[in-house]
Formats: C-alpha cells, sequence, structure tokens
C-alpha cells in the first residue's frame, strides 16, 4: 500500500510513524503527485522493526513535508526485498523525481536499480549499503560506518577486562545477530569477530536475531539453555538487547558488568530511545555503540545539490558516539583516532 504522507500544520501533531501512517491513512491523500512544483520522492523503507527504524521513518517524513515542497510517498517493505523491488517499479512507473532506498540486504539489485537508471531517476541510498555491479546504479550513500562501531564497542570491552584485570580466556560471548546480509549486520559483526581474534576471547555461537526483540529473546534463551558460561551477550541492536535481558533475567540470571562474579554484561548498539538510554544509564546495558537514524535531512541537503546540479560526495559517513553508564574506560582508540566514552549519569 502508498501512503503519501505530509504534515498538516495547525491540525495535527505527528508523535510517531504509527501516527504519522494514520494521518496519512485517515486523509487518503493517494494519487496527488499531479500537484504542481512539488519534487517527487518514492521512499522504500524496510520496515518498522527496532526503534532506530521507526526513528529514522520520522525523520524522513517530517523533513519532507509539502510545505517545504516535497511529496513523499512512503513505502514499507516489512523486511522483504521483493516487496522494495515492487515498490522501486511502481516509483519508476509514477516517474518520481527520486528514489531513496533503505535496503534490506546488501545483494540482489542490479536489475531493479538499472531499470531505474534507464528510466533516468537518481537513486540515493540511506543506511545499509546496496553491492551492484556497476557503482552508477546510485548516485550516493549516506549512513553509518558499521564496522566501526563494532570495532568501537569491543575495544571498549577490552580496556573494562584490562582495567578489571579479567583475563580474555575468561569472556564468553554469543552474538545476536541483525538481519543477515544487512550492511549493519555484516559490520558489526566482523566488528566483533576480529577483536575475538585480537584478543583471544571465546566466541560460544552466533544466532539470528533479525534485529527485534522477540527474536533477541528467543535467541538468548535458547543460548543460556546450551551454555552455562556465557557471560557477554553482544546484540547488533537494542532491540535485542532488551529481548536478551528479558530473557537473562526469566533465567534468574543478572546482567551487569561483574561478569567474573556471574553477572551477565550486554553490549548494543543505537542509542536511539529513551528505554536504551535508560537501560545504560542503569547498567543493564553495559556500552552503546551509537548509530544515528537522522538521515531525513542529510537525505535534503543531496537532493538539494542535486537540484542545482551539484555533485554530492558517493559515500558520506556518519560521526557518531558510544555510551556506557560506567565510568571505568574513558576513552578507546580505534585505528589512530581516539573516542570519548559519553559517560551516562544515573
Ligand atoms: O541498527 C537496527 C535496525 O541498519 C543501522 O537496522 C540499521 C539497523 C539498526 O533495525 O536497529
Amino acid at each position: 500500500m502508498f501512503l503519501s504522507v505530509f504534515s498538516m500544520a495547525g491540525c495535527t501533531s505527528v508523535s510517531s510513524v504509527e501516527d504519522i501512517e494514520e494521518v496519512a491513512d485517515t486523509q487518503n491523500v493517494m494519487e496527488d503527485d499531479t500537484d504542481e512544483g512539488l519534487i517527487v520522492i518514492g521512499f522504500s523503507q524496510v520496515g518498522a522493526e527496532s526503534d532506530w527504524r521507526k526513528a529514522n521513518t520520522e525523520s524522513m517524513v517530517k523533513t519532507f513535508t509539502r510545505e517545504k515542497g516535497y511529496d513523499l510517498i512512503l513505502e514499507d517493505a516489512q523486511q522483504k526485498q521483493q516487496n522494495q523491488i515492487t515498490a522501486i517499479r511502481t516509483f519508476i512507473q509514477r516517474e518520481v523525481d527520486y528514489i531513496v532506498l533503505a535496503p534490506v540486504t546488501e545483494d540482489g539489485w542490479d536489475t531493479v536499480l538499472t531499470e531505474a537508471k534507464d528510466a533516468g531517476i537518481p537513486v540515493i541510498i540511506v543506511d545499509r549499503m546496496v553491492n551492484v555491479s556497476d557503482p552508477e546504479l546510485f548516485k550516493c550513500w549516506v549512513g553509518s560506518d558499521f564496522e566501526l562501531e563494532g570495532r568501537k564497542a569491543c575495544e571498549w570491552l577490552r580496556n573494562y577486562c584490562e582495567n578489571k584485570e579479567i583475563a580474555p580466556e575468561e569472556v564468553n560471548i554469543v552474538d545476536i545477530q541483525g538481519t543477515a546480509g544487512a550492511s549493519s549486520q555484516i559490520g558489526r559483526t566482523k566488528g566483533l569477530k576480529d577483536a575475538v581474534r585480537a584478543n583471544g576471547w571465546n566466541l560460544l555461537e552466533e544466532a539470528a536475531g533479525e534485529y527485534t526483540q522477540a527474536k533477541g529473546r528467543e535467541a538468548t534463551s535458547r543460548l543460556l539453555r546450551k551454555y552455562d558460561n556465557i557471560n557477554v551477550v553482544y546484540c547488533e541492536n537494542d532491540n535485542e538487547a532488551f529481548g536478551a535481558i528479558e530473557a537473562i533475567e526469566s533465567a534468574g540470571r543478572k546482567v551487569g558488568n561483574n561478569i567474573t562474579a556471574g553477572q551477565i554484561m550486554v553490549i548494543s548498539f543505537d542509542g536511539v530511545s529513551d528505554q536504551a538510554i535508560e537501560y545504560a544509564k542503569n547498567g543493564k546495558i553495559s556500552c552503546i555503540g551509537e548509530c544515528n537514524p537522522l538521515h531525513g535531512p542529510r537525505v535534503e541537503k543531496i537532493i538539494q545539490n542535486l537540484q542545482q546540479g551539484v555533485t554530492p560526495d558517493k559515500y558520506e559517513y556518519v560521526d557518531e558516539d558510544i555510551f556506557s553508564g560506567d565510568s571505568t574506560v574513558t576513552s578507546i582508540e580505534v585505528d589512530d583516532s581516539v573516542y570519548t566514552i559519553k559517560i551516562l549519569g544515573k
């Protein structure tokens, strides 16, 4: 289903993605891209699997308003690449001015992006990357350095263990992975695997968490039954971490940093929702690698540049922090860059 989204100044305050979709739905504003002068953008979004994703959708919707001269056609793919391909084909038929794609996974885009290119419609990729044979199939990409996020989180863990004199062979990790084949999963997993090898930690198992709370809980419960020595759960996003915490606590165990005294440390990524920040403050999540979802204004800048014939940078990486409620580690170094840990006060 297509939603053509707009904000109605003075009538409705849009506070969540659900509200936004409701507003669009109830107003039944389909087929309105005939309006003169609006820049029509077809946005194929992955889904609504996480707080990060909802914030990302909201950032796009709040940026591309009719008041500012845009007609945003938002299409939620519900995690399915086939839905994204169908959405892109419909955008091409409707002759939109731009296609913005947040791809669910990296592979499988050559055919449909060639169709967009043949139709002369510029494609902007956000968040995860696409793996295509011809880099000219998209104009540019904006998002995060996911491998760096993973390396930073692992460097925090290495520093923490060193400081507390926890030997590498005492560190027993399980990895609850994000959507398989998504750049964020690939990068965060690689960051961990490289650190495991370099530091001599034990990686007991990698499990599918699909970036959701339900899968995070399910996978963690299963792993806790299988291994009695898990003391670090590396969750590839916060929603998985919420599920992991539920699983740990319902197994009668405690989450926390004191891993040589039976606690289980949870590490995660995003730091978008109030709940995640609250958990970091109270120590339920030990460390969060920030992932910034606010791509709306960045995409707008790219579109404004393209409108004026200015070529945007092919790849635009976003700067990100790393958070902890624990002040044991105050800074880390990765690739000769020093990152100050943002210590969240109680
Ligand atoms: O971390 C996760 C979401 O690709 C960066 O996808 C994105 C990830 C984000 O579902 O919460």
